[in-house]
């Protein structure tokens, strides 16, 4: 088979600079005619709620049933599911709802404390933590089906202590997936409907007579669900808008090159737009992943995808020295990246942009995606600068907590009156100042 043609670039190219912006450049741009479609459907599911639900099923899924409660899966049919699915399936499915559910429970006890304190009037001040009520998961269908993103959703959650988890998923002609099922039911999700598309997201936001409002949606999804989501936004809370995965192997040249060149195809194999990038200060390493490359990817039943991808998105980057590695990874941000080196706690401490890290030869991205504990919801196309993965923080929120004394009034109180009146609020100054003694 033909070689895959594969981006190569070196720091030391007079053009690097130009080069690498190709490599970076992503347009995560909408499109007109999608916004338009997902508009509609939000308000005809705002207007007439089951009614537009059944008919948007009908119309887009195939799936024609007299009534929205038709579309909830019981938690009978979900243990069902669960039972029929192999013991080998079986036990997987709960080794990593476990190591996910530890990884959440010290997640919470880092993340999830209340606390305060009183200040020298007596003045009491503080932050209590609260979980949200009900959450919607949005779970999509077909080829996109991963049974590993419902306990990666579902699980902070539950450990977050939400009330009430409601699971969407379209199940086209009525095709469900047994596996996605299990995984609903292992991961203590509370109800499910098989409804998807932007009707499912403006059911979850608006409710309907049958599916509660919920309080936040989380969940990957189509072009239609990441347009409908960015428009319900504010209405309800959303976790991200996520691009196609990502991963960045950082490589001193001492992993096998058969491991690193599999890990690049396991991104790769997501998406003809995922994106793979090897950066290596070592160049006889370099074509030696090459050679992996080329001589693995006709044995992977993916391998149109792959192919596509790489040659689409992926890039091998020849660096000076490791240091210059870590700093253009800093740049790029990536959802994930693999430290695949002899001393990875030497590099670790650079490496400040990254969704995930993973450290050492043997931390294969793919272990995350399904069973290291940590979360696989991770920031994309270069958001890890500002954002963090999907996590027990995310179902979670803050109150403030205020409570001042007779003494703490007299002296806040003339500040704040002082500050109300240069804003012209008479009313602001007169409530401080009705508590001061005279
Ligand atoms: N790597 C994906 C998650 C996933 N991988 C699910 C396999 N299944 C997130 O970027
Ligand atoms: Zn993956």
């Amino acid at each position: 088979m033909t070689a895959v043609a594969i981006r190569q670039l070196s720091t030391a190219q007079p053009d690097f600079e130009a080069a690498f912006q190709q490599v970076l450049h992503w347009s995560a741009e909408t499109d007109d005619a999608i916004e338009a479609r997902v508009a509609d459907i939000l308000a005809e599911v705002r207007r007439h709620g089951d009614a537009a639900v059944l008919r948007y099923t009908a119309l887009f899924d195939h799936l024609d049933v007299a009534s929205v409660a038709a579309l909830e899966l019981t938690r009978d049919e979900l243990k069902a599911a669960f039972d029929a699915i192999t013991p080998a399936q079986r036990a997987a499915l709960e080794s990593a709802a476990q190591r996910v559910r530890s990884y959440h429970e010290r997640q919470k006890e880092a993340s999830g404390l209340s606390w305060q304190y009183r200040d020298e009037d007596g003045t009491l001040l503080g932050q209590k933590v609260t979980p949200l009520d009900r959450v919607g998961i949005y779970v999509p269908g077909g080829k996109a089906a991963y049974p590993s993103s419902v306990l990666m959703n579902a699980i902070p959650a539950h450990v977050a202590g939400v009330g009430e988890i409601i699971m969407v998923v379209p199940t086209p002609r009525g095709e469900k997936n047994p596996l996605v099922l299990a995984a609903a039911y292992v991961a203590g999700v509370s109800r499910a409907f098989t409804v998807g598309g932007a009707q499912a997201v403006a059911a979850l936001a608006y409710g309907t007579a049958t599916i509660p409002r919920v309080d936040k949606i989380t969940g990957p999804g189509n072009a239609y669900v990441a347009a409908a989501k960015r428009r319900v936004f504010g209405q309800v809370g959303i976790d991200m808008i996520a691009g196609p995965s990502e991963i960045l192997v950082l490589a001193d040249g001492s992993t096998p090159p058969d491991w690193v060149a599999m890990d690049l195809f396991s991104q790769a194999e997501h998406d003809e737009l995922a994106q793979s990038i090897l950066l290596c200060p070592d160049a006889a390493y370099i074509d030696q992943v090459r050679a992996a490359i080329d001589r693995l990817i006709d044995g992977m039943p993916r391998r149109d995808v792959i192919r596509a991808s790489l040659e689409g998105r992926g890039a091998l980057i020849l660096t000076k020295d490791m240091d210059e590695a870590c700093a253009i990874s800093n740049r790029i941000a990536p959802e994930h990246l693999e430290v695949s080196s002899r001393e990875p706690h030497r590099w670790e401490p650079q490496l400040r942009h990254a969704g995930a890290i993973f450290l050492g030869a043997f931390t294969s991205e793919s272990l995350g995606d399904y069973c290291a504990g940590p979360n696989h919801v991770l920031p994309t196309s270069g958001t890890a600068r500002f954002s963090s993965p999907l996590g027990v923080y995310d179902f979670q929120k803050r109150s403030s907590l205020i409570e001042v004394s007779e003494a703490g009034a007299q002296v806040l109180g003339p500040i704040a009156a002082e500050l109300a009146y240069g804003e012209g609020l008479q009313a602001h100054a007169q409530a401080a100042e009705f508590r001061l003694k005279r």
